[in-house]
C-alpha cells in the first residue's frame, strides 16, 4: 500500500499486529537512489563488516557473494554500519524511519537501547531461518536492491511454532535444524496450508512491517541490500515489559553496562512517559493477579479431589494459565 494510506494514528489503531508492505517511503531515501554494490565498493572497499562469524572488508564479502554456489551462503548482517559508513539517519540525511510507525519507545533508553538496526547484504539463497525478533520488538525491513521472499506466522502463545521448528518449553531455545533450502523442500507445502500463514515478496524500494512476536523466515530471491530496524510501538509496550521482566535470560542486545534492562526501561519510561508506563504496569498487575486467583482456586479444588481426579488435575495443570497459556510468575 502507499504510505499516505497509513497515518501514525491509523498504524497504532489498526496495523500494529498486521504484516504489510509500504511501496512509497524507501523510494524517497538517498540510500535507495544511490546505493549499489559498485557504489558501496567504491566508498567502503576496506570497511570491515560482520558476516555471521567473520569480519571481512566489504570487497572480500562482495567478491564471495558474487562467486559462490553455497546452499546457505554467508550473510552480511552488521549492526555498526551507520557509524562505519557515517550515515545520517534523519529526514534531511541518508535515510529516515518512515513516520507511519510512530514513536519508538526504546528511544527513551538513548545509547543504552539494545542493538536496533542492521545492514543486511547477501546473494540469492541467503536469508534468515525462522525466528521471532528480539525482546518482543516489532521491526521494519527495507529492500534497497534485490527482493526477498517472506513467510510469516502470527504471534500467539497458544499456536504451535511453524512446521519444522521446535521450541523448548520456556521458549528460550528455538531449533530449526534444517537450512532454509532443506526447510523449503520438507515443510513449505505444509506451512502454506497452516492457518495464519502469510507469504509476501518485498521488492526493491519496498518496506515490510514485522509485528512483535511473529515468526518469520526470509530468503533473498536475488542479490540483495537491505536495512532493518527494530522498534517498540505503544501498542506492544506490555509485551515488551513482560518479556524484559519474565524472560531475563532471553533478553538480548543490551550494552554490557545495563545490568537490569527491565528496571532501566521502567525508570526511563517513568521520567519520559509517566502516564503510559503507569497504565501499562497497572494492566500487567491486573492480569497477573487474576491469573494467580484462578490458579489458587484450582489448587484449592484439587485438595478436595479423589486421588484419581487429582492425578488428572495434576496432569492438566501444566496447560493451565489462561487462554494464552503463559507461565504464572
Ligand atoms: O532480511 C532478512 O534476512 C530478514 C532479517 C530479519 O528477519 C531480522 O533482521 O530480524
Ligand atoms: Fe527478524
Amino acid at each position: 500500500m502507499s504510505s499516505e494510506a497509513v497515518h501514525p494514528m491509523e498504524f497504532a489503531a489498526n496495523w500494529t499486529n498486521v504484516p504489510f508492505i509500504l511501496t512509497d517511503p524507501v523510494k524517497q531515501w538517498p540510500v535507495y537512489q544511490n546505493w549499489s554494490e559498485e557504489e558501496l565498493i567504491t566508498k567502503h572497499a576496506e570497511t570491515i563488516f560482520r558476516a555471521e562469524s567473520v569480519d571481512w572488508p566489504l570487497k572480500t564479502y562482495i567478491g564471495y557473494m558474487n562467486n559462490n554456489t553455497d546452499e546457505s551462503p554467508l550473510y552480511l548482517f552488521d549492526r555498526g554500519f551507520a557509524e562505519k559508513m557515517n550515515l545520517k539517519i534523519d529526514h534531511d540525511g541518508d535515510y529516515w524511519i518512515p513516520d507511519c510507525f510512530g514513536e519508538d519507545l526504546f528511544a527513551v533508553l538513548d545509547d543504552r537501547r539494545p542493538d536496533s538496526r542492521w545492514l543486511i547484504v547477501g546473494p540469492a539463497r541467503s536469508g534468515s531461518t525462522f525466528h521471532k525478533d528480539p525482546n518482543a520488538t516489532s521491526a521494519w525491513n527495507a529492500v534497497l536492491r534485490g527482493s526477498k521472499y517472506w513467510i510469516m506466522f502470527p504471534a500467539s502463545p497458544s499456536l504451535p511454532p511453524p512446521p519444522g521448528v521446535f521450541v523448548s518449553r520456556d521458549q528460550s531455545e528455538v531449533t530449526s535444524p534444517l537450512s532454509i533450502a532443506e526447510w523449503l523442500i520438507a515443510f513449505h507445502a505444509e506451512a502454506r496450508h497452516t492457518p495464519g500463514c502469510i507469504e509476501a515478496i518485498c521488492n526493491e524500494g519496498e518496506i515490510l512491517h514485522v509485528p512483535s512476536g511473529w515468526w518469520h523466515l526470509v530468503v533473498n530471491l536475488e542479490p540483495s541490500i537491505a536495512l532493518t530496524q527494530n522498534f517498540v510501538p505503544k501498542a506492544h509496550l506490555i509485551e515488551v515489559l513482560k518479556f524484559l521482566r519474565d524472560k531475563p535470560n532471553q533478553v538480548s542486545g543490551f550494552p554490557q553496562s545495563v545490568k537490569d534492562p527491565y528496571l532501566l526501561f521502567v525508570e526511563q519510561m517513568q521520567s519520559r512517559h509517566p502516564d503510559l508506563i503507569a497504565s501499562a504496569l497497572d494492566k500487567i498487575n491486573q492480569t497477573t493477579n487474576s491469573k494467580k486467583r484462578r490458579w489458587e482456586s484450582v489448587v484449592d479444588k484439587s485438595d478436595t479431589l479423589s486421588s484419581a481426579d487429582k492425578q488428572f488435575s495434576d496432569g492438566f495443570k501444566f496447560g493451565f494459565g489462561g487462554e494464552d497459556n503463559e507461565d504464572i510468575p
